[in-house]
């Protein structure tokens, strides 16, 4: 049998904007620890990440950012990709859905299996957007919810009751792009037959993988208990890889058919130029590696079902060994929300604290998602600094280094005989081998993290039963335990160089020991005797509480921003004609005398030249602009709106104003002085 291989993934996050926590928590960090651990363990490993650049979310936001789809993800990805690698994680090829070799690779995949017959064709109706003449993604499609009356649900989903929908389940549907109410069309697809696959996947996850994460293992046994459908594997979309055979113009393949494909074009991109390693070793069934995917809850039904269908199509490549998924992480009791702005962006986090990516590592780690949802609070990142790896970890670390400094002037000193409490701590410190490695063989990763600070705990323990300080006529003495604590800190170096892989790194420099294969910490002692030690410094400093309300107001004022954002956009009116638009008569004016309406808070009463006349508008802008200050201010004003009597005052026409998200008003002026009485179109 080849030797075993791994081939560790983590889910491609949309190129649509930065990462935040969320993504950090339940992905990344996983398995940048779970994939530390194999490399120290010596094991082969090709460890594969990217962006996934296709689809719909990128086209939506392309829209809103009034840039091409290319530029967004252009971006992002580089975003994404220098803040993965400041936080450590060791990626060995981070690429994107929008390369070439990529392209070349999926569209293949999809010749290859349309050309065995593997694909259904089916014609359905869908809905198009007359206006612009184009079938409309069910982002794209918004109406009533069906279930909720919500009026702004999506086509494929209600946000408010959560249900997914179909497009043609809303009520009162609308185009997104046009505001028109879309048509039916006909369209042809590839569907990918899943129900076809279901006795197989039935038999392999049910009864094979049975070891699965009760989370995952649960959500596949209900997707297949319910029944599974034939699902489409194109769309109509223009931003995507075509679909390319015959029939298929003006169409890309599903997001989701590509970017799993993903994995492996990255694999193939990282190895092309590696003369020892091939692609193949890591994908195909005689490279005997084993496949696991990274990913959060939302995206278990298309790694457990979905690409394992297609992978088994796919002919002799491998299946996926284990998908750990985690659960979300919430972010101070609420659900971390792109759109509400309620996130920690990690670029942002990186910014602020650039010298706590480890503190993250283990914030993140010893509170992850493993088998419910958790909270992330500022409260908490600071107590796990403050409490966990200052005072427990650090302060260890601390006083056995200041310790052999002061009575030993830095020099590893021998160990002479054993006491019983000696012993006895050795051999509970030699446990933590196995039962570090046990929890990350099992993907408990909240486990793992905090063994590691139980390890961390016997060495302080260890050092208050035995008080070294206190020994004042047995250097001997003193030297043995001290020895024992610098012991315990080594193996701490090297056990937890999968979570806090910048802390440990220091360690060992600092003990003079090198931390990177795990079989060292199996060894009794690690140390050399007499080597000096580093003088002693803080592996972790204090965190203020200064530092954590900043963060919490930084928070709730990007929240407000966002509101306000949503609040100010205010859906578009039904179309008029050139004709009924021509009618409305906007001439630029001039304001030559303005005064207070008595008895009134919000009007002015206003004398404007228009180049016609001099006649009196009566404005609701007091609230604004005192009278004083707007003599001489050029403003467009529609001179044949019908007079109307407002407070006894007759107003001939209206001036315009422009209004903001706060409802905050200003003229709407020409750029340069115009003269009174010309048009405006
Ligand atoms: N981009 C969805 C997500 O970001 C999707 C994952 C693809 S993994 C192949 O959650
Ligand atoms: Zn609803």
């Amino acid at each position: 049998m080849t030797k075993q291989r791994y081939t560790i993934t983590t889910a491609l996050p949309y190129a649509n904007g930065p990462l935040h926590l969320g993504h950090v928590a339940g992905v990344y960090i996983p398995a940048d620890i779970y994939v530390r651990y194999l490399r120290a363990k010596k094991e082969d490993v090709v460890f594969i990440g990217g962006t996934d650049e296709h689809g719909v979310p990128i086209t939506i936001k392309a829209k809103n950012e009034g840039v091409s789809p290319q530029e967004v993800v252009d971006k992002y990805h580089n975003i994404i990709d220098a803040s993965l690698k400041q936080l450590g994680i060791t990626l060995d090829v981070f690429s994107k859905t929008t390369s070439p070799t990529h392209r070349k690779t999926a569209s293949d995949l999809f010749v290859k299996l349309h050309s065995e017959g593997a694909f259904t064709e089916q014609v359905t109706e869908q809905y198009y957007d007359e206006a612009n003449n184009q079938f409309l993604a069910d982002r794209y499609i918004t109406g009533t919810c069906p279930h909720c009356a919500n009026e702004k649900a999506y086509g494929d989903q209600c946000e408010k009751c959560g249900t997914t929908l179909n497009a043609t389940d809303l009520i009162d549907p609308k185009s997104a792009l046009s505001g028109n109410k879309p048509v039916l069309k006909q369209t042809k697809h590839w569907f990918l037959p899943l129900d076809q696959y279901e006795p197989w996947l039935k038999q392999w996850i049910l009864e094979e993988h049975k070891d699965w994460k009760v989370n995952v293992y649960g959500q596949c046994k209900s997707w297949l208990e319910s029944g599974l459908h034939p699902r489409a594997i194109t769309r109509d979309l223009d931003w995507g890889i075509p679909v390319p055979v015959a029939g298929g113009e003006g169409k890309v393949l599903y997001v989701w058919f590509d970017a799993p494909i993903g994995y492996i074009s990255f694999t193939q991109e990282l190895l092309k130029n590696d003369p020892t390693r091939k692609w193949e070793d890591y994908w195909k069934k005689e490279g005997n590696s084993k496949l696991i995917h990274f990913i959060g809850k939302d995206n278990i039904v298309f790694h457990c079902i979905i690409f394992p269908s297609m992978l088994q199509l796919f002919g002799d490549y491998i299946l996926p060994d284990n998908v750990p998924a985690n659960e979300f992480l919430n972010l101070e009791g609420e659900k971390f929300s792109t759109s509400g702005n309620w996130a920690v962006w990690l670029h942002e986090f990186l910014l602020d604290f650039p010298d706590k990516t480890d503190v993250l590592r283990y914030a993140l780690c010893s509170n992850m998602p493993e088998t419910k949802d958790a909270d992330f609070t500022w409260k908490d990142f600071q107590a796990k600094n403050n409490n966990e790896l200052a005072a427990n970890l650090g302060n260890f670390v601390n006083r056995a280094f200041v310790l052999t400094h002061k009575f030993f002037n830095g020099a590893v000193p021998a160990l002479e005989a054993l006491e019983d409490l000696d012993k006895n701590t050795l051999a509970q410190a030699k446990e933590f081998n196995t039962k570090i490695a046990d929890s990350l063989d099992k993907f408990r990763f909240r486990e793992a993290c905090s063994e590691l600070m139980k390890l961390s705990n016997l060495g302080n323990k260890y050092l208050a039963d035995t008080e070294p300080w206190k020994i004042k006529e047995n250097p001997e003495r003193v030297g043995t335990i001290l020895r024992i604590a610098l012991e315990i800190a080594a193996k701490i170096s090297v056990l937890g160089s999968p979570f806090l892989p910048e802390t440990t790194l220091k360690m060992a420099r600092w003990l003079g020991i090198s931390n990177s294969e795990w079989s060292t910490a199996e060894a009794d002692f690690l140390l050399t005797d007499g080597f000096t030690i580093a003088t002693p410094q803080l592996l972790f400093t204090k965190i203020e509480d200064d530092a954590m309300t900043a963060q919490l107001e930084k928070l709730k004022a990007s929240r407000a921003v966002a509101q306000e954002a949503t609040v100010s956009v205010v859906p578009q009116k039904e179309n008029v004609s050139f004709e009924e638009f021509s009618k409305m008569d906007i001439r630029i004016g001039t304001i030559v005398e303005a005064e207070k309406v008595p008895k009134t808070a919000k009007l002015l009463k206003l004398k404007i030249d228009t180049g016609i006349d001099q006649r009196t508008v009566v404005s609701g802008i007091a609230e604004h602009y005192k009278p004083e200050d707007i003599i001489g201010q050029q403003v467009s004003i529609l001179v044949n709106l019908a007079p109307r009597n407002i407070k006894g005052i007759e107003s001939q026409g209206m001036i315009l104003m422009a209004e903001n998200s706060k409802g905050e008003l200003c003229f709407v002026a020409p750029e340069k002085a115009m003269e009174n009485g010309g048009g405006v179109r």
